[in-house]
């Protein structure tokens, strides 16, 4: 316990006293205190109960009585050896509350279209210092709030600062361990679920699920030396909106071989931001873009399959007609995809079709990197087809028909 005070009323200082104490229910506090002799004779006002300016009762202060006698303890009775005293403490006010929060947690659900200024919810915070009229303030953590989409006013009122977007708005993780089994030999499009919460797994793409959710820490400082903070959450819970259009779920690059009858080129799958539980993604529908000019129109056909994709829907890729590499290398076909929201978005999406060389070697299918590679002919025959270096020969582009070691760039692909 800190000691008080050391002191004597004047009226004992003719005496040394040998004992001294608070004289017990004596006055209000009298048991908050007690008196301890020190070496040189003097009294110290201990305090051995709790004080607390907020308590209201305390707050006006204590006043008890104290005894001090210089014979010893037994000599109490005896009026020449005795003196007592009036104490009378008062209490000094510091900052040891923090503000309290009447609400300290708060949800609410807001659209992402929200707009910027709309009040989301109202804190309200008081601090029981300086007899309750210690001034709060408020403000946004922003290690909660790094894009700072949030404010808040000196009333409370948390409102938006910037606009929200569902789609970046972080996931909410449910707790425990998420195992994701995948047989050997899964159709790639089967959609594989944990039956938790947690990720899913379709087409090869990793989605995150839970909700999209930001966690506002609401700040209240009060006026104090040095300040007291407390710490509220708001939990605004981001709905969706249609807002996204339909994707391809990858990027496609079907190759085509040239000279071939008319057959089916690629299925291509789609992928939407949006939220598919509020029918704002799949089931999608597929069509060639009827702006696509007539050579396309006559050389492909898209065909929706409603079924494919478990249900989300497909397109089914086809040719019409053969072709010619030579002719042309490859074509771009615009595709048209729609989701199921209300209004629905609709995107356009190209496909790159590659046609292919038919040669001995079997073109591998998702082609990429196509180049233009200086290859150094040495004599005065043209290169066979076949490999270099690594790379297949897809064409041989000869650009000087002189015969005389020189470079001829070659078309080369993985
Ligand atoms: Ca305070
Ligand atoms: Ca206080
Ligand atoms: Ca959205
Ligand atoms: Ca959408």
């Amino acid at each position: 316990m800190p000691r008080l005070t050391k002191c004597y009323p004047r009226a004992m200082t003719n005496l040394v006293p040998s004992s001294c104490q608070v004289i017990e229910n004596s006055g209000y506090g009298a048991d908050k205190f007690t008196m301890v002799r020190n070496n040189d004779g003097t009294g110290s006002l201990k305090i051995v109960q709790p004080l607390d300016y907020e308590d209201t009762l305390q707050s006006n202060g204590f006043r008890f009585r104290i005894q001090v006698n210089d014979k010893g303890e037994d000599n109490d009775n005896d009026k020449y050896h005795v003196a007592y005293s009036w104490v009378v403490v008062k209490l000094r006010d510091i900052n040891d509350n923090k503000p309290q929060f009447e609400r300290p947690n708060i949800e609410v659900s807001v659209y992402e279209n929200a707009e910027v200024g709309k009040s989301l919810e109202t804190f309200k915070a008081t601090d029981p210092d300086q007899g309750g009229k210690s001034k709060v303030k408020y403000a946004i953590d922003r290690t909660s709030d790094r894009k700072r989409q949030f404010s808040i006013n000196q009333e409370g009122t948390v409102s938006i600062q910037r606009n929200l977007d569902r789609e970046e708005t972080p996931r909410h993780q449910g707790g425990g361990i998420l195992l994701v089994l995948a047989q050997e030999g899964t159709p790639r499009h089967q959609v594989l679920s944990s039956g938790t919460r947690g990720l899913t797994r379709t087409g090869g793409r990793v989605a995150q699920e839970g909700t999209p959710r930001h966690q506002v820490k609401v700040l209240a400082i009060d006026d104090g030396v040095p300040p007291k903070t407390a710490t509220a959450t708001l939990t605004v819970i981001v709905q969706d909106i249609n807002d996204n259009a339909p994707t391809f779920l990858k990027d496609y690059r079907p190759v085509l071989p040239e000279h071939v009858p008319p057959r089916k080129v690629v299925e291509i799958l789609a992928t939407d931001d949006d939220d598919r539980s509020k029918s704002n993604g799949p089931p999608f529908t597929f069509r060639m873009d009827p702006n696509a000019d007539d050579i396309i129109r006559a050389s492909f056909k898209v065909e929706h399959d409603q079924k494919g994709a478990n249900g989300d829907g497909m397109a089914v890729v086809s040719s019409l007609r053969s072709f010619d590499r030579e002719q042309q290398k490859e074509y771009l076909i615009p595709i048209v995809i729609k989701d199921s929201g209300n209004p629905a978005m609709s995107g356009t999406s190209t496909l790159t079709v590659v046609i292919g060389d038919v040669n001995d070697n079997k073109m591998q299918s998702g082609a990429k990197d196509i180049f233009v590679y200086n290859y150094m002919v040495s004599a005065c025959s043209q290169p066979d087809r076949g490999r270099a270096g690594g790379w297949e020969l897809l064409t041989w582009d000869k650009t000087t028909p002189s015969c005389s070691g020189q470079n001829y760039p070659l078309l080369l692909a993985t």
